[in-house]
This record gives structure tokens, sequence and C-alpha cells, in this order.
């Protein structure tokens, strides 16, 4: 386990078992809450994962900003609930007495990447951010409070649980690349990473 300044890695997190396990229930959601390509706020420009959220709220990105919504941008419908197996892991490794409202599903296809960026729209930041990796291994970079900070970079492969406590929680985050070819999981190199987060502050009402 790799810890510093409140990141945790739990490497290895997920058997190959239940990494099929989880992957058969995301199917499923994405059947019902498919994934949307969100786009930069102003400029429009799309980005290269495609997103879809689990939970009472989930994160979406338009031309408009970034936001925690109820409903699905395309479909109009109440996201799917973050189901019982995932909010297991969050209780499990978080470290902190309230669930999470919303569960970020990524996909990167073979090229996509995740651009340097700092987790800044959720109201509770006392709440880790928990993250579950699925699929190809994506080259992690996270770096300090300012963008110029220095940075390090270490791999998240399938089955990696992480935990951004503490200070680490505001710390400037991205992926890099994906390595192909490191996973048989997904089709096509593909890598699928969820991210469980709180955004209400505890006893806000909903
Ligand atoms: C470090 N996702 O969805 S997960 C994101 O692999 C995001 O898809 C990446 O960054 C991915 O916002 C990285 C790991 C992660 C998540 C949240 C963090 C690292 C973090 C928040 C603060 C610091
Ligand atoms: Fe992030």
């Amino acid at each position: 386990m790799l810890q510093l300044d409140g990141l945790k890695v739990y490497s290895g997190y997920l058997d190959e078992g239940r990494q099929r396990d989880l992957l058969d229930l995301l199917r499923e959601i994405v059947r019902q809450a498919p994934l949307f390509t969100p786009v930069m706020p102003k400029t429009g420009k799309p980005f290269s994962v495609r997103m879809t959220n689990m939970g009472s709220l989930g994160w979406v990105s338009d031309r408009s900003g970034y936001r925690y919504q109820p409903c699905h941008p395309q479909t109009g419908t109440a996201w799917p609930a973050i189901p019982s197996g995932i909010l297991k892991i969050w209780r499990d490794v978080a470290g902190y007495p309230h669930d999470p409202e919303a569960c970020l599903l990524n996909h990167y296809r073979s090229g996509a990447r995740m651009g340097l960026h700092r987790d800044a729209d959720e109201e509770d930041v006392d709440a880790p951010v928990v993250s579950i990796s699925l699929g190809c291994t994506g080259l992690f970079r996270i770096g300090g409070l300012q963008r110029k900070d220095p940075t390090r970079s270490f791999r998240l492969a399938s089955g990696d649980v992480m935990v951004m406590g503490g200070a680490s929680r505001l710390c400037y985050h991205g992926i890099d690349r994906i390595v192909p070819g490191s996973s048989t999981l997904l089709d096509n190199d593909g890598r699928i990473n969820l991210t469980l987060r709180r955004v209400r502050l505890p006893g806000a009402p909903v």
C-alpha cells in the first residue's frame, strides 16, 4: 500500500472475479444511463472520456459549466442508484460516516486522457474521493494544491482502489494515458474508473 498525505492505494483490492462481477453490474447501469460525451464549458470542446453516473447526483459538464444534477442530460431520467456492492467498497475504505451521493463512471478508449484538474465542485471536501479502476492500466499523475507544483505519477491497474483524503483531496491530478494491452477485462483497450463522492454537506437539504 502506497500512502502519502491522505492518499492511499489498495493495489489489487478487487480480484479478477470481483472485477468481472462489477463490470456485469456496470453494463446494466450503462443500459439505463448511456455514456455521454461531456464538453468543456464555454468552448464546447469534447472530452476524450465518456461518462455516466449513479446516485442521487451526477457530475456533468456542458457549455454552461460543471455541476452535479439529479438527471441524465440526454434521457432526462434520474441516475440509477449506486449498487450496494459499490457502496460496500466506500464503507470499507473511505473512513467517513456518510455514504456518497455520486458515483461517476469514466470510460476511456485507447487514446483517451484526462488533463490535470482539481475536483472542486463538491461542498463536502472533508469527505475523501474513492476511485475504483477496471480494465487497462491508467497512468495517473498527481501534483499539489497549485497547478505549477511538482507532480509524480504511478499506474492504476484493474482492481486497484484509491482513496484521496486529507490534503490530497484538493490536489491537481489527471490521467496521462492508458496502457494498451495491459488488460483484457474490457474490449479494445478500454478502461473504466469509478469515483465515489460526497457532494453536499451532511445535513444539508436534499
Ligand atoms: C486526486 N478521474 O473523475 S481517479 C475524476 O482515473 C478523475 O478517471 C481520474 O480525476 C480517472 O475527476 C482519476 C483518481 C482520483 C479521483 C479524484 C481525486 C484522484 C483524485 C480527487 C483529488 C485528488
Ligand atoms: Fe478528478
